[in-house]
């Protein structure tokens, strides 16, 4: 080529462009794409190297991944199909239409499920696995569209008119269908719960991986069922959503797909008024190493972007902000064409054939059935790394003026006259001008063409979804050889409730039956807990198993991983952890494995931090045991104001079907252990436990005979006075590590005051708590019968002198019992912000040491008239408390 001298900088510019192009038009011509890409990539190199900082995109552009000419097509009767989805768009919607007819309406969503209708046919029509196909997927629904679930179960002929009638009637004899997915309330039918929003996400993530889990040790055999998550756009602003997305990459879980319903809405306006969402989490899943399918733009898009060679139209649809979107959604065609493509002349160009209202008609992909097969059909069969589909569609689709696209959308309940005809005419559905007011279920008949198409693409793809089923057999018995050495004490040795829990976990992990059932889970805590040895003997499970050399290899105790490693060691996430021990808890149910979790944390990170999600766990009956480690306010010395609790069993107490205990010694928690076993995995209750357990050392004592039943109630007498004739008497209550504080304080009461004291050990204030409110609720409803006697107030009728309580938790404890016991119950306890000091001073600054328990204890003598105050006065002087010392309460 001969030279030319350039006049001007741009005609360089453009000369050295195009020779740039050229040259890789030529090697695209001679060695095809990945030449160019490699090529490509050799240059980034090259120009990093050489100190050029290119800009950061994580993003494509704002089209479908799956290009038209890469679709496949879609099998079965899209006619068919489509009718389906508006019979359900229009029992879905008038579901919550007629719960809210009446005066008091009872709520309900119509425009969630209306935009994610087609998501969610695409995958029972063709994706969606029941669990009879022996790969039976799990999914998690959108909390907001179970009316559209629902409906889609009354066309199946899985629940009828009455069910959809009592949709959020919870009270209905027979129950009626439940406001959300919720395994509580419809235990046939739901399988996990979503609606608190981000919970879906992080559980479905953990359960991907826990299905690794279980095939990697043999407790399932490999399937290839999918682990769907179907959320909101807005709801992936919630921490819990997004925060673990780079676990399923890590592990290559390509067994899980998430589906984010983009309608660019949430309950107030827009995800994203003055950005887009969706190319935000393009680049969030990205950038974590995920597969990203975009399905933004319906089929009548294609032939345009096939005309768009300069990449006019690409470019624009690119810079317009969601806010602008949903703007389009709403107006005319003449409106899109004035706004949208008024922008260049190209593009006006490009749409003149199309009228006003065939521009309006254009859909976008997430309602179009071809984008959202494909999208389906490349997840489920890409692999190497889990898949999210961004399906964009319009909230409140179909609804017209009732509410489609409008900021009020979320909030719509009802529909006039006029809507529902509209709705009823846009969608086909046969209810005459007459009855369209009463807004009437409507189901084909069995032998219709949709119904019998319905049941049979269901029993093709292997029964129904969502079914909820117990599929694994109740174990028989629970051994007792474990649990019986801690029966005996320690004989003078000193350990810790923490320690005899670990020993107590391995000699499980070693039993014939349950050791491999057993899933311990740990959040980057094994060693605060003296677990490290379970490294080494179960091994950690990572699904790579070990690639490296560990650096502490030739030590005992070694950080071994392996595929088939044992211990769920999660690392810095309760909430992840958490998410795993419902996995592994409901694994009895989802997998048919009874899968034994134990979750063991700082207690103060666990109610306090992820009670959302342990509320979840009770819903999902989810069985198994949660251990609070380093428990009890004062107990852990050092750390202070944010690790040490004195709380969580306040929180625990409102969580119905968890019992929790704060034992104090070795054969407290082994009898709570093992009749936990035998409660939920011999006679499948629904139940989970929470056991706090501390780091205090002492020694633990042989367990009482007779204790058995009240270590379990909640209490009962671990040392009887040695005084029971003198004229003064006290009951002392303590609990975890504070009996021993009480013990000590029994001693004094009796040699240095002549109090006869005996002490209770209290394993669960609610247990007590609920067993009287049970009792106290019976009576209420039969008078004239004899009255039941709560279990606390037979324990003590008899129980003579004063009664004082002393634990390492807040004092509402002991008071939410005061009331069942014969005389009331003075409560030494540790409300208040934690410090860091010495368990001594912190015991002091509490006023929980067994000082404290003398002096209450006299005080309350000294109230009844059996001592003289004076004597109260002294002990206080002897013990060296200053009265006017601050309230550890408020201070
Ligand atoms: C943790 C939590 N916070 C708030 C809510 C209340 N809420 C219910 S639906 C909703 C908006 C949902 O928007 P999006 O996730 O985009 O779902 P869409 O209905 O648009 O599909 C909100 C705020 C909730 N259910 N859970
Ligand atoms: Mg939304």
């Amino acid at each position: 080529m001969r030279y030319i001298a350039p006049k001007e900088s741009s005609e360089l510019d453009a000369v050295e462009t195009r020779e740039w192009l050229d040259s890789l038009d030529y090697v695209l011509q001679s060695g095809g794409p990945a030449k160019v890409a490699r090529l490509l990539r050799e240059l980034t190199i090259h120009a990093r190297q050489n100190g050029v900082k290119l800009p950061f995109t994580a993003n494509t552009p704002y089209i479908n991944t799956i290009p038209a000419e890469e679709q496949a097509l879609m099998p079965g009767s899209p006619d068919v199909e489509r009718r389906i989805k508006s019979l359900v768009r229009w029992n879905a919607a008038a579901m919550v239409v007629r719960a809210n007819k009446a005066e008091e309406g009872i709520g309900g969503h119509i425009s969630t499920f209306a935009s994610a209708a087609t998501l969610y046919e695409v995958g029972f029509n063709h994706f969606f696995r029941g669990h009879e196909s022996g790969d039976g997927d799990v999914i998690f629904f959108q909390g907001h569209a179970a009316p559209g679930i629902y409906a889609r179960a009354y066309l199946e002929g899985r629940i009828d008119e009455s069910h959809l009638e009592n949709f959020r009637r919870e009270l209905k004899p027979g129950g009626g269908l439940s406001s959300y997915p919720h395994p509580w309330l419809m235990p046939d039918f739901w399988e996990y719960p979503t609606v608190s929003m981000g919970l879906g996400p992080i559980m479905a993530i953990y359960q991907a991986r826990f299905v690794r889990y279980l095939e990697d040790r043999g407790l399932k055999t490999p399937s290839s069922g999918k682990i769907w998550a179907f959320l909101g756009d807005g709801e992936t602003d919630e921490p819990e959503s997004l925060g673990a997305i780079t676990l399923p990459s890590r592990e290559k879980l390509d067994n899980l797909i998430f589906v984010i319903n983009c309608n660019l809405q949430r309950l107030d306006g827009p995800v994203r008024g003055n950005g887009q969402i969706i190319q935000e989490l393009e680049a969030a899943f990205r950038g974590a190493g995920w597969n990203v399918i975009k399905v933004l733009w319906g089929r009548e898009w294609d032939p345009l972007l096939a005309k768009d060679r300069d990449g006019v139209l690409v470019k624009r649809m690119g810079e317009i902000v969601d806010g602008q979107y949903q703007k389009y959604a709403v107006e005319s065609g003449a409106y899109v064409r004035e706004h949208f493509w008024g922008a260049d002349p190209r593009l006006l160009d490009m749409v003149k054939h199309l009228t006003d209202d065939q521009l309006k008609k254009m859909t976008l992909g997430g309602h179009d059935p071809i984008k959202v097969y494909n999208a389906y059909k490349a997840a489920v069969e890409y692999r190497g790394a889990p898949t999210v589909i961004l399906a964009r569609t319009i909230k409140g689709y179909g609804l017209g003026e009732a509410g489609e696209g409008k900021n009020i959308t979320h909030q719509q309940k009802k529909m006039n006259e006029e809507e529902l005809r509209a709705f009823r005419t846009r969608f086909g559905i046969p209810v005459s001008d007459a009855d369209v007011a009463k807004t009437p279920f409507y189901r084909p008949p069995d032998d219709s063409f949709e119904v019998k198409y319905m049941r049979e693409r269901r029993k093709t793809l292997g029964g129904y979804v969502p079914t909820r089923k117990v599929r694994s057999e109740p174990l028989k018995s629970v051994p007792t050889e474990p649990f019986e050495e801690f029966h005996k004490g320690t004989e003078g040795r000193k350990a810790s409730t923490t320690m005899v829990f670990v020993r107590l976990l391995s000699k499980l992990l070693r039993d014939k039956d349950l050791g491999r059932l057993v899933v311990p889970i740990v959040p980057d805590e094994a060693r605060t807990f003296g677990m490290e040895a379970l490294f080494r003997q179960v091994g950690i499970y990572s699904h790579a198993g070990q690639t490296y050399e560990p650096v502490d290899m030739d030590t005992l105790l070694y950080y071994k991983e392996a595929s088939d490693g044992q211990i769920l060691e999660e690392g810095i996430t309760e909430a992840g952890s958490m998410s795993s021990f419902v996995a592994a808890g409901t694994a009895y149910a989802t997998h048919g494995v009874n899968t034994i979790p134990f979750f063991i944390y700082y207690s103060m990170f666990g109610f306090q931090r992820i009670g959302d999600l342990i509320w979840a766990a009770g819903d999902a009956r989810t069985r198994g045991f949660m251990l609070g480690g380093t428990s009890g306010r004062t107990t852990l010395a050092g750390d202070g104001l944010q690790q040490q609790d004195g709380h969580t069993h306040l929180f625990a107490m409102a969580y119905p079907n968890c019992v929790a205990y704060d034992p104090a010694f070795a054969y407290e928690i082994a009898v709570i252990i093992e009749d936990g076993i035998r409660r939920m995995y011999v006679d499948q209750e629904s139940i989970f436990y929470y056991l706090t357990v501390m780091n205090e050392q002492y020694a633990m004592p042989v367990m009482p005979e007779g204790s058995r039943e009240g270590i379990l109630k909640g209490l009962y007498r671990f040392r009887a006075t040695s005084l029971p004739d003198s004229p003064m008497r006290a009951q002392l209550f303590g609990s975890g590590a504070i009996l021993p504080e009480v013990v000590k304080a029994q001693e004094i009461l009796e040699s240095k005051y002549n109090v006869g004291a005996d002490v209770w050990s209290v394993t669960s204030y609610s247990e007590l708590y609920r067993d009287g409110h049970t009792a106290e609720r019976w009576n209420m409803l039969h008078p004239g019968e004899t009255p039941r006697v709560p279990y606390v107030t037979q324990q003590l009728k008899d129980a003579q002198g004063v009664l004082v309580a002393a634990s390492d938790y807040v004092k509402a404890m002991p008071d939410s019992i005061d009331r069942w016991l014969p005389r009331p119950l003075v409560a030494l306890g540790t409300d208040g912000f934690g410090r860091s000091e010495s368990r001594a001073s912190l015991r002091e600054f509490f006023e929980v040491d067994y000082r404290y328990v003398i002096v209450a204890t006299l005080g309350a003598l000294a109230r009844d008239g059996k001592i003289d105050p004076s004597v109260v006065q002294q002990a206080i002087k002897a013990h060296n408390i200053n009265p006017e010392k601050v309230n550890p309460a408020i201070s």
